[in-house]
């Protein structure tokens, strides 16, 4: 037996001793995506949580992840198997922050992105995926729209809805690294290809895709597309999904360089101890769990 296979069959064990489900997400490492009940966006996979009735989530994500689905599922223990992997986007803003910027335009009505800490989610009146960002923004009648924390999300919204923002200076360290060097080089190497990145890229690069959306989204457009050959502006780790769902397709990275380091932190090892001990538990206090619920089912209502 190899040290994966050792590794594996001790955590099924226990992942069944213990009624634990394991939710992937699309960055992870491929040996985490292969022992996972679901892969997918943050979302996605935190609604799939209320579905089960397992006592245990392991959630193979970054910590405002694990956060929504402690939020949508209080009853449950969430365990986050590194508790360091966070998303320094996430990270751009917080609550105190959030409540100055409200001050300043008190008239206002605040959309967060859900890579966001729970109390900012308590704070703000809608949540938004990378998937529906355009779809809530254009239901609001409000003049003043706050959108935190992603520029580059916030002007792709501002841009695809016609509606003025007022921003945050917030981004993802790892979409920056695609250039629109990298999608040039590549269409001249791959002339037939088309061209899908996430809203978190830079406003050059989307400028320059056939489609702009959510990993959920890319997923989808691969699938329907004509072409053959994909190039992937996002993170890496979306590459072994796409492989492994869609093998007759051919799929180039926009650039190697987009990896995320803090989604790469949830090892198999880390997985199994984090079962071992029960630690890692991610939980949102009631107050603030109870103020960010209301701002992700007013999405999940306009969502219907
Ligand atoms: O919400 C998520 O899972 C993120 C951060 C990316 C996406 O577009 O799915
Ligand atoms: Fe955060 Fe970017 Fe990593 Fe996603 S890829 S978790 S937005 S740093």
């Amino acid at each position: 037996m190899s040290k994966n296979e050792k590794l594996i069959s001790d955590i099924l064990k226990l992942k069944k001793e213990r009624k634990a489900v394991f939710l992937v997400h699309n960055y992870q490492l491929p040996e985490v995506q292969d022992i996972a009940d679901f892969v997918g966006d943050s979302l996605g996979l935190s609604q799939s949580a209320v579905k089960t009735d397992a006592k245990v989530i392991v959630f193979c994500g970054v910590h405002f992840m694990a956060e929504t689905a402690s939020i949508l599922c209080p009853d449950k223990i969430v365990l986050l198997p590194d508790l360091s992997s966070g998303c320094p986007m996430a990270d751009m803003i917080t609550a105190d922050s959030l409540r100055k910027l409200k001050n300043l335009h008190p008239n206002s009505i605040v959309v967060s992105y859900v890579n966001t800490p729970a109390e900012v989610k308590a704070e703000s009146d809608y949540c938004c995926t990378s998937g529906n960002a355009v779809k809530v923004v254009e239901k609001l009648i409000n003049k003043e729209i706050i959108f935190v924390p992603d520029k580059y999300l916030g002007s792709f919204t501002a841009k695809k809805t016609g509606k003025e923002l007022i921003l945050w200076n917030g981004y993802c360290p790892t979409h920056l690294k695609i250039l629109p060097e990298d999608i040039i080089k590549l269409k001249s190497k791959h002339p037939s290809a088309k061209v899908v990145v996430h809203p978190e890229c830079r406003s050059d690069v989307c400028d320059m895709a056939d489609e702009v959306t959510s990993t959920e989204g890319i997923i989808r457009f691969s699938k329907t597309t004509t072409s053959k050959e994909i190039i992937v502006g996002t993170e890496v780790g979306m590459l072994y999904r796409l492989k492994k769902e869609i093998p007759e397709k051919v799929f180039y990275p926009a650039s190697e360089l987009a990896v995320c380091p803090n989604m790469k932190k949830n090892t198999l090892e880390k997985v199994l101890w984090a079962l071992e001990e029960m630690k890692n538990e991610i939980k949102v206090p009631d107050d603030i769990r109870e103020k960010a619920k209301k701002s992700i089912d007013r999405m999940i209502e306009i969502g219907r």
